[in-house]
């Protein structure tokens, strides 16, 4: 079957071995989050920030050796180069204050990465705790506890920068805050002075560019934070623009109608880097598993037809508590990668000529026949060459 399939892709200029071989080295990094609903092993429990996990399926992950654990299960389950990421609140932190953490506190996440040759991205947990209840952390107008806030991102930059150096590969340090109001504010834009001040503060210091990658997450609202965000999308923009930083875009954190793979060729031109939070929203942030539908293929498409595996990094953010946390794993990141592959298999080359000699007919057929070319031999293929399952069927 799959000498057939390469034959078919070879008369359209495909070389399906030289997309097997890029394939397998784009890194998708696994959100650690999804194994325990986004709860971490923190003592201290407080409120803020929005994010819900709904769902109540048996097996979440009560510490970080039952993470790791799920997390192999996962990786088990999907082909080619990962990454973990993870969030502060998920290292040895148990009595460990936000201000006050250190690369110590992650020494068995190191080993762990370091034991699979597998990279490991870092953010700042910045919610769930008594600091972040007024809805405010960075941009709070007392400066006590923007002060503890940005100690604590200080302090992930150097946990970050420890894994980037110690592992050998880049660590993206990404930064999400809650910051809002519930209704609607009498004042956008103190608010987010006070947060400009805080990210220069934070971004000071600069770290050797290939251990670290400090990238900006926006987001266009969070439950009880519906009537404005600190945090916004052209506040960000702006932000990493003026200052070389990376942006992170979240497919859930835009308007419902809006798509993160029709922004990338605009942002690619202004940032160095853009960080990726693959998700999928379904009517509101929802954070449901990422399936293998248009705009996840449109989203690698945009990435593969520019050029841009160096410079886009991707990394996958749902929780859901309902299903098998290790199955959702799975299957969001098979789909990732699948949507990598079918972008890998088109030839956009000879789409863009037919574009650029308004043959629009061509473009339209090439785009509808490929559809249906066999690329699911293609993935077939790869899985069984490494040694993954390239079929996942419980139908008895
Ligand atoms: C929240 C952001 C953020 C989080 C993780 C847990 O809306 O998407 O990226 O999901 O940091
Ligand atoms: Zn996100």
């Amino acid at each position: 079957m799959y000498n057939e399939t390469k034959k078919m892709y070879s008369e359209i200029g495909i070389d399906t071995e030289a997309v097997i071989d890029a394939l397998d080295k784009i890194p998708i990094s696994v959100q650690c989050w999804q194994g325990d609903d986004v709860r971490g092993f923190e003592k201290i429990f407080g409120s803020g920030g929005g994010i819900q996990v709904t769902g109540n399926h048996p097996g979440r992950a009560r510490n970080a050796e039952e993470l790791r654990d799920m997390l192999d299960a996962a990786f088990a389950l999907i082909p080619g180069a990962k990454k973990v990421n993870l969030h502060a609140m998920y290292g040895d932190v148990e009595n460990v204050k936000r201000d006050e953490m250190e690369p110590c506190h992650f020494k068995d996440w190191v080993s762990f990465a370091r034991e699979r040759k597998i990279g490991l991205d870092f953010n700042p947990t910045m919610f769930a705790h008594p600091h972040a209840s007024d809805g405010l952390t960075l941009s709070h107008p007392d400066s006590g506890i923007r002060n503890f806030w940005i100690e604590h991102v200080k302090r992930c930059r150097e946990i970050a920068a420890y894994f980037g150096l110690t592992l050998g590969q880049l660590s993206i340090m990404n930064l999400w805050i809650p910051d809002g109001y519930k209704d609607t504010p009498a004042d956008q834009l103190t608010p987010r002075q006070r947060l400009e001040a805080s990210l220069n503060e934070i971004f000071k210091e600069s770290y050797k560019s290939d251990a670290i990658i400090d990238s900006l997450e926006s987001k266009l609202f969070g439950i009880g934070l519906e009537g404005y965000t600190v945090g916004s999308h052209e506040f960000y923009m702006g932000y990493a623009v003026k200052n070389n930083l990376a942006l992170c875009l979240d497919s859930g954190h835009f308007h419902q109608t809006e798509l993160v793979s029709a922004k990338l060729s605009a942002i690619s031109l202004f940032v160095s880097n853009i960080v990726l939070h693959v998700s999928r929203p379904m009517r509101w942030d929802s954070d449901h598993v990422v399936l293998l539908d248009d705009e996840t293929i449109s989203i690698a498409k945009e990435i593969v037809r520019h050029g841009l595996l160096d410079r886009v990094h991707i990394g996958l953010d749902y929780f859901d508590g309902s299903i098998d946390r290790v199955t959702a794993w799975a299957i969001g990141a098979r789909n990732m990668r699948k949507a990598l592959l079918i972008a890998l298999l088109e030839p956009y080359q000879a789409l863009q000529e037919a574009e650029r000699e308004f043959d629009f007919t061509k473009r339209l057929l090439v785009m509808e026949e490929i559809k249906t070319l066999p690329w699911q031999s293609v993935w077939d293929e790869y899985c069984e060459r490494k040694e993954v399952p390239g079929r996942i069927l419980k139908c008895k």
